[in-house]
């Protein structure tokens, strides 16, 4: 095969391929304006969840009932590198002190995901409290199954007709002996599910159209240049 027919080969299958593509990017689905369901706001209401800062931030210790239930000696909840269900850090608390976020009010029915890993030991009994602006508190005990990390979602216990702005935990210690709790992970996450264009699929849109106009242009200047002879 000679060099002009190699050179014409290969642009024709460039032009072919760039012909189709330009084609898939207009017959998209998407690219024709029908429309997605991509989560909105899905991000995770809970700063420093995971505690891999290092430090407490912005969770706060709440009431402390080290002593009054007989379980003392107590160490109020603080990040530890003891133990944690991911990275480094976790935070731990031997006694009854609460440990609490505050976050921008969502209405109940919107969340979907109020989650967090829990490490016990002994494994007895702990607490989860919902705070709402209304100013009432649902109080949710949890009875792990064992001493290793657990996973929990109790976004089903969220009162959804009221606002939720805030979570707690508390370790019963004084129902495991005074054993430590460890607590990592915790996600508040309310996703609105709502119809959006994904980003991509206007990319495509724009893409298709540039392919088609820059081919038109490109066959008219081919036309009346030197590589006319490739092509016609
Ligand atoms: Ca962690």
């Amino acid at each position: 095969m000679s060099e002009q027919a190699v050179d014409r080969a290969l642009l024709l299958s460039v032009l072919r391929l760039a012909s189709f593509l330009a084609v898939l990017a207009l017959i998209s689905p998407a690219a024709w304006g029908i429309y997605t369901m991509a989560p909105v706001g899905s991000s995770n209401l809970i700063v420093n969840p995971s505690f891999e800062q290092g430090s407490m931030g912005p969770w706060v210790l709440g009431a402390n009932y080290c002593g009054v239930f007989g379980d003392s000696p107590c160490s109020p909840w603080h990040v530890s590198s003891d133990e944690s269900n991911g990275g480094t850090y976790s935070i731990e608390d031997t006694g009854d002190t609460e440990l609490l976020q505050y976050f921008e009010p969502v209405l109940g029915v919107e969340v979907t995901d109020v989650s967090f890993f829990v490490k016990q030991e002994p494994a007895e009994v702990f607490g989860v409290e919902l705070f709402y602006t209304t100013g009432s508190t649902t109080m949710i005990p949890i009875f792990p199954a064992d001493t290793d990390w657990n996973y929990y979602d109790v976004a089903s216990s969220v009162d959804p007709s009221r606002m939720l702005y805030g979570i707690g935990f508390v370790n019963y210690s004084d129902q495991n002996g005074n054993g430590p709790m460890w607590l990592d992970d915790v996600v508040v996450d309310p996703p609105l599910p709502i119809a959006t264009r994904e980003p991509s699929c206007v990319v495509l849109l724009a893409f298709g159209l540039l392919s088609l106009v820059g081919l038109a242009k490109w066959r008219e200047h081919l036309s009346r240049s030197h590589l006319c002879s490739l092509l016609c």
